[in-house]
């Protein structure tokens, strides 16, 4: 079957099951239809979080991204962090205010990007931020009967008031991926696999999804899962929250060491997760990448292609750039080593980026 005509039975599929209000397919479905061509095609959308709120050496530029500056062309995928809505706060937990992150994403998704959230809330229990590993009670405390409970519900509510609140070209909620509870397969955050039970895990999600869908109709949000690199697929799905909430099999992983080393940790984890993204019927993406400071010159054409290019992927999201950390960035800017080289990744790809 062409590509062309599975993305036409999917966008009908999307017209004659469900979400529609008129005679449009709703937006949702058109960007998983979107998602699952460039997986379909191997020309994985790039993403960039933060990438229009600032970047390497600016903040707050309105029109300006790190990678069009490079490449003359956006990020497909722009990816923005919730952490800090839950407590009514005006900016997030890296200072970006959440009237600009609502500016810049609605800017995004009328160029024809698409936009994700993430979602580093601070820990309800101790009060202490999303790294704050120093009780295993917190996910226990927050679920139904839990102390922490009420207040949660509260944190839920900012957090779906604000993703109500951003709104498409028609008016209606962005279509958006929505990505809480990462890396859980490591014991870095209050959710993670060290600090509640798999039941636990799995009930926040409930708690989650439920809210924001069957509470809240927020039937905008397509949800993705997103452990950390180097876990099996038995530990991959040890915790995973059910085909009926996920949409999107996504990956966390970090070059730290080595290039090849980088390539078999994504190799191990893409090898079995194509497999069950087809058995699931669900989307695959590399949901957080990247090399800090990326110190090789060919790092996009010699390291990072080869391999996403193997395997059925809808988007990568590389990591950000921070304004005021000079050496915590995840993209090239003009002058840095790689920069040449993502030039040569984006011609040789130029769908994975939008005008
Ligand atoms: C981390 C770092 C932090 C940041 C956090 C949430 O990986 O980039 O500086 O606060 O993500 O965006």
């Amino acid at each position: 079957m062409t590509h062309h005509l599975k993305l036409t039975i999917l966008l009908l599929t999307a017209l004659f099951t469900g979400c529609t209000h008129n005679s449009e397919p709703c937006s949702r479905d058109i960007i998983l239809a979107r998602l699952q061509e460039a997986a379909n095609t191997k020309t994985a959308l790039f993403g960039h979080q933060d990438d229009l709120c600032y970047g390497h050496s600016w903040n707050e530029d309105p029109g300006r991204s790190d990678i069009k500056d490079l490449c003359g062309d956006y990020p497909a995928v722009v990816g923005f962090d919730l952490g800090g809505i839950e407590l009514g706060n005006n900016a997030n937990l890296d200072g970006v205010s959440f009237d600009l992150m609502r500016a810049r994403a609605e800017e995004h998704s009328r160029r024809g990007g698409i936009i994700t959230f993430s979602w580093h809330p601070r820990n309800p229990y101790t009060k202490g931020d999303a790294w704050d590993v120093s009780s295993d009670q917190v996910v226990a405390s927050i679920l139904e009967g839990g102390e922490c409970h009420s207040e949660f519900m509260t944190w839920l509510k900012r957090a779906a008031d604000f993703l109500e609140s951003v709104k498409d070209a028609d008016g209606q909620p962005v279509a958006a991926i929505f990505r809480p509870w990462h890396e859980n397969t490591g014991s870095w955050f209050w959710w993670g696999e060290g600090l509640c039970t798999k039941e636990e895990y799995q009930a926040l999600w409930d708690l989650t999804y439920d809210y924001m869908v069957k509470q809240r109709g927020l039937n905008n949000l397509i949800w993705a899962y997103s452990p950390g690199g180097g876990a099996d697929r038995n530990k991959y799905m040890e915790r995973y929250p059910g085909d009926g909430i996920i949409d999107i099999l996504g990956l966390d992983a970090y070059q730290y060491a080595g290039s090849a080393l980088y390539q078999t940790l994504l190799r191990a984890s893409f090898d079995f997760m194509e497999g069950l993204a087809t058995e699931h019927g669900k989307l695959l993406a590399l949901t957080e990448f990247g090399y800090e400071g990326i110190p090789e010159a060919d790092w996009w054409t010699a390291t990072l292609a080869p391999v996403i290019q193997e395997y059925h992927i809808s988007y990568m999201l590389a990591w950000r750039n921070a304004h005021d950390k000079p050496s915590h960035f995840y993209v090239p800017f003009a002058g840095s080593v790689s920069a040449d080289d993502f030039k040569a990744f984006h011609d040789n790809c130029p769908s994975s980026f939008v005008k």
